[in-house]
């Protein structure tokens, strides 16, 4: 019997509009791995609601961290996301650098739909950067690739090898392991693509399109694929598990024609992911 994986994740608390650690808790623990919540800002609701409060926890995060060493508490992954000030990036890197075994997961989490978010300045996009060269797994969505690697955001499909490029361009600024988000390539479908640098390989999943978006989407695939690789899945199996976790989700909130600001309604679906389902349909890149 091995115990259960511990992360720490270096995330939001959002009242409204499921995203952040409201997702991740739920996701991970349903998965049995334990969250340690380092909330980096408590926000009313998310920054896609026009309004909110936002209380930024920056000068929570060192002293936090000294507790944890203090304790020797052990995590078996540092897993980042949303930060409220470019201050946070350094206190990540602080997180990173104090547990060197745990797998260090960055979601890069800064925009999407070609548009960076409300509280996302010029200079927390390109300190990311420092986040991403010292990840080993990095899951950008298409709008935070194309910030990451300066290329504008893609007006139509991509061909396979523009994806793999972005893909080999990005695991050069440092993760060995890539996945991207929301990807449309030219045969007209919606694609999660991933590539691990070690072993050379490409991947692709097939995700059904829905025409809508919905808040934390991109916490949701970050969490469940965070919480297979933890378990053992190889880097095709997880991806095939976030995005088909995803894809239930997205298609149960669309069917309850709910704003796309609530998030998305994973409550009823959290038994998918107890059952730990077998799957295979993933494909080479
Ligand atoms: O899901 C990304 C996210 C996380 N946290 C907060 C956000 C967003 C995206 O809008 O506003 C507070």
């Amino acid at each position: 019997m091995t115990g259960c994986k511990r992360v720490a994740a270096i995330q939001d608390i959002s009242g409204l509009g499921r995203c952040s650690l409201t997702v991740i808790i739920p996701v991970l623990s349903a998965m049995g791995v334990q969250v340690c919540p380092v909330p980096t800002a408590v926000l009313s609701a998310h920054t896609g609601y026009s309004e909110f409060v936002i209380r930024d926890l920056t000068d929570y995060m060192a002293p936090a961290l000294e507790h944890y060493k203090k304790m020797n508490t052990d995590f078996d992954c540092i897993y980042s996301g949303f930060l409220a000030s470019s201050e946070q990036i350094d206190h990540c890197l602080e997180f990173f650098s104090a547990y060197p075994d745990a797998l260090k997961v960055v979601d890069p989490v800064m925009g999407d739909d070609g548009q960076a978010y409300k509280t996302y300045t010029r200079e927390l996009c390109s300190r990311m950067r420092e986040l991403v060269a010292v990840a080993d797994i990095i899951t950008p969505n298409l709008t935070e690739a194309s910030i990451l690697l300066s290329e504008d955001y893609p007006a139509g499909a991509m061909t396979r090898s523009e994806a793999k490029s972005w893909l080999v361009r990005l695991s050069e600024q440092g993760a060995g392991i890539v996945v991207i988000t929301s990807v449309m390539l030219t045969d007209g479908g919606m694609y999660t693509v991933g590539y691990d640098r070690e072993s050379s390989s490409f991947w692709k999943i097939k995700n059904d399109y829905v025409p809508a978006h919905y808040s934390g989407t991109g916490d949701m695939f970050a969490s469940v694929l965070i919480g297979s690789v933890l378990k053992g899945d190889s880097l095709p199996i997880a991806m095939n598990r976030a995005s088909a976790f995803t894809e239930l989700n997205v298609k149960t909130t669309y069917s309850y024609q709910k704003p796309w600001t609530e998030g998305l309604m994973l409550e009823g679906q959290l038994p998918w992911l107890i059952g730990y389902q077998e799957l295979g349909d993933y494909t080479n890149l």
